[in-house]
């Protein structure tokens, strides 16, 4: 593999190159395991799999061999699948989206932490998650001096080679070396009271340095890849989801007019999935322009809006593109390079950041309540679906904040406005806007049982409306405090079985 030498400039670095079996032997039962990885993009791609099979065998043997998993957010089958697939996992943090990690998180075979994106990398500086005990970091290449150049995701990665004991090194010659001076690592935080403010004051601002800092003595292997990320494909935008992006582009022009929004928005949050990809394919078409981001995923509807012109930058911490568009990003990365700025997820997130910027918000949700609070986690309040990922860091500190879902789901049988959700992660105090595709609820400036009215009226399918209608008018009737009606013996009746 000529290509992967040329990619590791420094001859200490290899000095420790090593194939992935040997280096998922570095790696021992019950280590603390901080793996690179974002949305299906920058995950190591040859250890975790040499893991998995060092773990079957040993419990094929009778013997105990799981890890404690940290990551940036959800990766890929060649990763949480291969580890969850041979139970190797005892505890795993944060977002994920793996449906076998699921599968074993809902059954109780796997313990899962679900915590704010932006708080991960400070919980591992304060101490409050334990030690970590080895990092295992893809990267597009080494400098001749160490320094490394990131991947297409940056997620925790800067703390994992701070923080952990021994490295693990993945050179992905699939990753455009290209790609060097994309990104923005800060090394400016302090811990309290040490505290000093985060020097973003407009989404371009680069604060940081183009690689990641390595302490050689503490890289124990470096592994040579060739292997792209994770296919990330996107449905077409269908009727409902074209519908979601009409009101949410209509509600924007409305705040412009109303002078609530400069002609070229405030930076733009998009989620996860095929409704947030359809709000931007939406943008494409609509009538604004010099459309910025602040965000933490850039998936392909924002990579077109890019490269169309109506997007003047995007700063992320990762990529999540479909094949189709990782090549034209790869093709394009030239005329890019100085549009995209990738940062460490702490950054991306920072609650400061975005009260500064004012981003505007736009998640996905699970389901809404007729008061506004919102599950994104938990499907029937007991099983995990992803994780909160992202979605709390923006929605608590936008400057204004939307979720956004079908209005059904599971072929129409299940409502997606119910009377009382059965997991809240997002309270009423943090949901400015629920839409559907049926139309939008403008919640702001409302009381609980105004947002009531506006909700069912405006989000709710028309099959659901009468049965949510009579509920909250009897509970207004009957519940004993008139300022949030409930009728808390039936409330969860309403939600179908699925
Ligand atoms: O399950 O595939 O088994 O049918 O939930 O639903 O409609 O495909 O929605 O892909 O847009 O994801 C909230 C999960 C929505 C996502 C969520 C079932 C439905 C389906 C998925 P099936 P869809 P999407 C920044 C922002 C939290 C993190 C976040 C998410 C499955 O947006 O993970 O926002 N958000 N991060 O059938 C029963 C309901 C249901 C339901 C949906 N009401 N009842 N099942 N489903 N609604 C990015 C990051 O943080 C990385």
């Amino acid at each position: 593999m000529a290509g992967g030498r040329a990619r590791i400039m420094s001859s200490a670095f290899r000095a420790k190159l090593m194939s992935a079996d040997d280096a998922a032997a570095l790696v021992p039962h019950g280590a603390n395991v901080g793996m690179s990885g974002f949305t299906g993009s920058g995950y190591p791609k040859a250890v975790p799999q040499a893991l998995a099979r060092r773990i079957e065998d040993a419990h094929g043997r009778g013997e105990p061999y799981r890890i404690g998993m940290w990551t940036g957010a959800s990766t890929a089958p060649e990763l949480d699948g291969a580890l969850a697939k041979v139970n190797g996992i005892e505890l795993r943090l944060p977002y994920q989206s793996d449906p076998i990690t699921r599968e074993r998180i809902n059954s109780g075979t796997m313990d899962y932490i679900d915590i704010h994106l932006s708080h991960v990398a400070q919980h591992v500086w304060f101490g409050f998650l334990g030690h970590l005990d080895v990092a295992v970091v893809e990267v597009a290449a080494i400098l001749p001096d160490g320094r490394l150049v990131p991947s297409t995701s940056i997620g925790n990665n800067k703390t994992w080679l701070d923080q952990a004991d021994r490295i693990i090194l993945e050179v992905n010659t699939a990753m455009n070396p290209a790609m060097q001076g994309m990104h923005d690592i800060y090394y400016g935080t302090r811990l309290p009271p040490h505290r000093t403010p985060i020097p973003i004051l407009a989404p371009g601002d680069r604060i940081g340095e183009t690689t990641f800092r390595c302490d050689p003595a503490k890289v124990i292997a470096v592994v040579e890849t060739d292997a792209p990320d994770r296919d990330t494909s996107f449905a077409p935008p269908d009727t409902v989801s074209k519908a979601i992006a009409g009101h949410i582009l209509e509600f924007l022009g409305h705040e412009v007019k109303r002078g609530r929004l400069p002609p070229e928005l405030l930076p733009l949050q998009s989620g996860v999935g095929n409704v947030a990809n359809a709000v931007m394919a939406g943008l494409e078409d609509g009538p604004f322009s010099g459309l910025t981001a602040y965000t933490e995923v850039l998936q392909d509807g924002m990579l077109d809006l890019i490269r169309s012109g109506r997007m003047v930058l995007a700063s992320a911490t990762a990529l999540s593109l479909s094949a189709e568009a990782a090549g034209v990003f790869n093709r394009e990365l030239e005329q890019l390079r100085d549009r995209i700025v990738l940062r460490p997820q702490e950054i991306s997130n920072h609650p400061e950041v975005i009260r500064r910027l004012g981003v505007v918000a736009m998640n996905g949700m699970i389901e809404a309540d007729i008061y506004g609070n919102v599950n994104s986690t938990h499907i029937r309040g007991t099983s995990i679906m992803n994780g909160i990922g992202g979605s709390g860091d923006f929605a608590r500190n936008a400057y204004l904040s939307i979720f956004m879902t079908p209005s059904t789901a599971k072929q129409g049988s299940v409502s997606s406005i119910v009377p009382m959700a059965t997991h809240v992660d997002h309270t009423e105090h943090d949901v400015q806007v629920v839409v559907t595709e049926n139309g939008l609820a403008d919640l702001r400036g409302l009381s609980p049982k105004q947002r009531a009215r506006i909700i069912i009226a405006n989000a709710a399918h028309p099959s659901f409306r009468p049965a949510l209608t009579d509920y909250f008018e009897r509970a207004c009737l009957t519940s004993p405090g008139k300022h949030t009606p409930h009728l808390l013996d039936e409330a969860l009746r309403l939600i179908r079985p699925v």
